[in-house]
């Protein structure tokens, strides 16, 4: 299986099953001397993994990263870091019954049409257990963002089913299991995922995710465009079916007086844009949302027919997400911070001899690769 690998300088390669032995990932071209302990994994590991609240998952992982190569002395050295993380729970005899049947709206058919042959334990491959190397990787790219720009990268989660936020503070979001930016609201939503979960059915989510700190000039066009790699990387997440940039699909409805972001001396006054323009980064914050589809793994039977093409009814038992969207704020994270790092050390190979270039609107960063 090929297209396991991701980025041009800052590259991730994951590889692993959901019931195989083990996950990891390779990251390669780290900038040397980033400090990197294993405990920093920790925090953003956890707030990604099942079995947190009785919203996800059932199954426990510990997760715990081990660090097999590429740190010394708590340093990268500029060699590949490879980082493991040994599956713990899997229960493989929960997928024994659909081996030979395909979950209508699950990648179970695709595989089994494209390679002949699948691993239907915890979906295999296909499984959102592979994200946990995405969301490991990018502990590191987050550290070294923060560390030579100040870049943050943080999530929410903006929508579940037909429930919008009513309110908004980013001190919310860490102190629910949803990643709510709502606190009131958090009673209303548990009590939907509660009657939701005794139906059997799932259900989609959006989720927002911002970078600030990003100075202008990250991005490559005309094909390594800083919005169609944080497309394709967010849309490379597991049952993400849209991704909107900015105003997104809401652009269509807008007239250009409405949707330019007009500047003055004292810095942009509006960010249509999502902080991108001309596939650059214009110095404002980078703004993207994704959808994520219903889960399809259900014990509501479904019409599906089997590996020899027999009509069936497939029910799905085991330990799944009614709302995979839940956990997928740390997942998008990750994924925008592994384009800006790759993203960052590509400016800095092309572009970090020019000089700076007046005027720079206010509240942008400087955008000189790090070195001054
Ligand atoms: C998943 C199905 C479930 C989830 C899994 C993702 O697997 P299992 O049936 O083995 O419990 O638990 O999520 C994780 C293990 C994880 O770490 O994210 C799927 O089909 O995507």
């Amino acid at each position: 299986m090929s297209s396991n690998s991701f980025g041009k300088l800052f590259t991730v390669t994951t590889f692993g099953e959901s019931h195989g032995p083990a996950i990891g990932c390779v990251i390669d071209g780290c900038p040397p001397g980033l400090e990197i302990a294993v405990g920093e994994f920790r925090a953003d590991l956890d707030r990604r993994a099942t079995g947190k609240s009785r919203h996800t998952s059932a199954r426990h992982e510990a997760d715990e990263v081990e660090i097999l190569s590429g740190v010394y002395e708590g340093k990268t050295t500029g060699t590949p870091i490879a980082l493991l993380i040994r599956n713990t729970d899997a229960r493989s005899k929960d997928y024994s019954k659909i081996s030979e049947q395909f979950r209508p709206g699950h990648a179970d058919y695709t595989y089994w049409q494209k390679y002949g042959i699948r691993d239907p334990r915890g979906g295999g491959r296909s499984s959102a257990r592979e994200t946990t190397m995405r969301v490991a990787a990018a502990v590191i790219a987050k550290k070294w963002l923060a560390l030579h720009f100040g870049v943050r990268v943080r999530g929410y989660l903006s929508q579940l089913g037909e429930i919008t936020p009513q309110a908004f503070d980013w001190n919310a979001v860490e102190d629910n299991p949803f990643f709510w930016p709502s606190a009131e609201q958090v009673p209303v939503l548990e009590s939907y995922m509660d009657a939701l979960r005794k139906s059997g059915d799932s259900v989609g989510a959006r989720v927002n995710v911002v970078a600030d700190g990003v100075p202008p000039g990250w991005g490559e066009p005309i094909y390594g465009k800083l919005d169609g790699e944080l497309a394709a990387a967010l849309m490379s997440i597991n049952a993400v079916k849209g991704v909107e940039i900015g105003d997104g699909f809401g652009a269509v409805v807008q007239k250009g007086t409405e949707h330019r972001d007009e500047i003055s001396p004292e810095g942009f006054l509006s960010n249509h844009a999502g902080g991108i323009l001309g596939g650059i980064s214009t110095g404002q914050q980078v703004t993207a949302s994704i959808v994520l589809k219903p889960t399809s793994s259900l014990r509501l039977p479904g019409n599906t027919v089997d590996i020899e093409g027999n009509a069936t009814e497939v029910v799905t038992t085991g330990r799944h997400d009614p709302c995979v969207g839940i956990r997928a704020t740390p997942i998008a994270e990750a994924m925008m911070a592994l384009v800006l790092m790759d993203q960052a050390l590509r400016h800095r190979a092309q572009c970090g001899d020019v000089g700076p270039v007046a005027p720079l609107i206010p509240g942008s960063a400087r955008s000189d690769g790090g070195h001054g």
